[in-house]
């Protein structure tokens, strides 16, 4: 199969290769794309080199399918472009996310709701995947009333630029800056900007895309995303409240069912999950499953994955292999 990566030089697109070469994704050509200023460079896949090319280039080579990570403005004028050739698009990026034509896809949770008639689809957001996972085997089990997070999210999830900030700040080197505040040292609570309500896009994304994914708008969800100089992923304080009480041990052993998360959740042993245990993994883990002793029906969780694994390449990489099932690339 030929595969096409869009943002094959940033960190998701390096992730995208990883991820595509252990899976063992059936790749017979690989097709890196990138911006004009890195065409003609080369990127390693499975030991050989390849030559990164332009979009048009991309397109005129036929790939079965493209997996963008090169920003929304890039995925809002070529992903159309891709599809409008016959070429199956799966979106890392925010453009489609909430297009009320596209598929917003975790496949262990709405893979089956895609046809041979979508051809762009859209990878949810980091924070949102790892927290989704999570909830839905317990919505359909006791019926979520209402979601409260924070989240604690890894430098990576900006990219490049903001993993050379930290260590750039953590060496004592002037540099570029993706924050406008110190990253080191210190905690952001703003993720991407802010929008008319106060909240942050990051928020709003967390807020939106998880009812669209679960497909229940009754799901009501507030959050507050922090930035914190980590980088092996993003870390989430889940309190939720159901519509029926439920059983903790249940709970414990529904999540221990479900296929892609791990439970971690042995305080008395000092077992719990953190970024860097869940760097490089494909899992999302989940503890500290506790009662909340304020409120009835209501649980506290904790949940760490690699942003750029099952949040990003991995995600997508899963939708590809969902495709390739069907025989629909
Ligand atoms: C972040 N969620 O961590 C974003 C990346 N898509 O900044």
């Amino acid at each position: 199969m030929k595969v096409a990566v869009v943002g094959a030089t940033g960190l998701v697109g390096s992730k995208m290769l990883q991820v595509l070469a252990e899976r063992n994704f059936p790749v017979t050509e690989l097709i890196p794309v990138a911006s004009e200023k890195s065409v003609g460079k080369e990127v390693t896949f499975k030991g050989k080199s390849y030559k990164i090319v332009s979009a048009t280039t991309a397109i005129a080579l036929q790939p079965n399918v493209a997996i963008f990570s090169a920003g929304g403005t890039t995925s809002l004028e070529w992903a159309p472009k891709f599809a409008e050739a016959g070429i199956t698009v799966i979106d890392n990026s925010s453009a489609w996310r909430m297009d009320p034509t596209k598929k917003l896809v975790v496949p262990e949770i709405n893979g089956d709701t895609i046809t041979t008639a979508d051809k762009i689809i859209a990878n949810p957001n980091c924070s949102t995947i790892q927290m989704v996972l999570v909830l839905n085997p317990l919505h359909k089990k006791y019926g979520i009333k209402r979601v409260v997070v924070s989240t604690y999210q890894s430098v990576t999830g900006t990219g490049v630029k903001a993993v050379t900030q930290l260590m750039n700040e953590r060496a004592g080197i002037t540099g570029e800056k993706a924050y406008a505040h110190q990253i080191d040292l210190n905690v952001i609570p703003q993720i991407d900007v802010f929008t008319d309500n106060g909240y942050t896009k990051e928020e709003m994304k967390m807020v939106k895309e998880t009812i669209k994914i679960i497909g229940d708008d009754n799901i009501k969800v507030t959050a507050t995303t922090v930035r914190i100089p980590v980088i092996g992923g993003h870390s989430e304080s889940v309190n939720v409240e159901f519509n029926r009480e439920y059983d903790l041990a249940d709970v414990r052993s529904i999540l221990e069912n479900t296929s892609g998360v791990v439970v971690v959740d042995d305080p008395a042993q000092g077992k719990y999950p953190m970024p860097i245990d869940a760097h490089d993994r494909d899992e999302v883990f989940v503890g500290r499953i506790r009662r909340d002793e304020t409120q009835d029906k209501t649980i506290n969780l904790w949940i760490v994955s690699d942003n750029l694994r099952k949040g990003a390449a991995t995600n997508a990489v899963q939708i590809a292999e969902y495709l390739a099932a069907k025989n629909w690339l």
